[in-house]
């Protein structure tokens, strides 16, 4: 077998450490919340520009052998090629994204599959409560399904008119826009399907396992 050095050991611990350490010290934080409505979430600040954040892992993956596998509590798990997303109906939404580094950028165009056809075709068990998102980086993060069943939740491959780079995921992401940034996993390959939560990558570090801006569920 290959001496591939793990996962863990190939991400930047330095960069790990120090997210770890605003979360032990709450950074960001304002104590208050905000209603929805206001469109900034407390705390934030906008940018114009798109930071890149990650684990300093990029795979890259070709589409030719890209795949997304749905499976885990649902009535017809699939994996899908990247011809078959294609083939699903495409939907196209604007929305923010908010960061818990703090930044937040407005008008994002994406163009990808609904979550509602995704869940359409999955068909989640009634048990099914929650979704762990798997990466091609070996990320993962975890939402309740019926925070990804929302009309403005998409699995994206445009971004402004254009396919999303591969330092922003590409070629496939989540996007959950009403939560902090890091629900969206980049890359994503498997979406598991579950009854129990499941905390991910982030979540077991401090982070919040909820993650709503207006309420500034930053960390745990
Ligand atoms: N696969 C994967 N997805 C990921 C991450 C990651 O390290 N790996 N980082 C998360 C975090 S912490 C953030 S803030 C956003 C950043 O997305 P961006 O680089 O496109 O701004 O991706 C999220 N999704
Ligand atoms: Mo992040």
């Amino acid at each position: 077998m290959t001496d591939e050095p793990t996962f863990l050991g190939k991400i930047k611990d330095k960069l790990i450490g120090k997210k770890q350490e605003w979360a032990e010290a709450g950074r960001g934080l304002t104590g208050t919340t905000a209603p929805h409505e206001q469109r900034l979430p407390p705390g934030q600040h906008l940018v114009k520009d798109w930071p890149v954040l990650d684990l300093g892992i990029q795979p890259q993956i070709p589409k030719t052998s890209y795949s997304l596998t749905l499976d885990g509590a649902v009535a017809h798990p699939i994996t899908l090629s990247w011809a078959d997303l294609m083939a699903l109906p495409q939907s196209e939404t604007v929305s923010d994204m908010h960061c818990v580094t703090t930044w937040s950028r407005y008008d994002n165009k994406w163009k990808g599959v609904s979550a509602e056809a995704i869940l359409a075709l999955v068909q989640p068990l009634e048990t099914c409560k929650h979704i762990i998102f798997h990466s091609y980086d070996d990320y993962t993060t975890n939402v309740r399904l019926e925070h990804f069943d929302q009309p403005d939740c998409l699995l994206v491959h445009e971004w402004n008119g254009a396919p999303i780079s591969r330092e922003h995921g590409g070629p496939l992401r989540v996007m959950i826009p009403k939560f902090y940034l890091w629900k969206s996993a980049k890359w994503v390959k498997r979406l598991e399907f579950v009854t129990t939560d499941q905390p991910g990558f982030w979540e077991t570090r401090g982070y919040n396992n909820n993650a709503d801006p207006w309420a500034e569920e930053r960390y745990s």
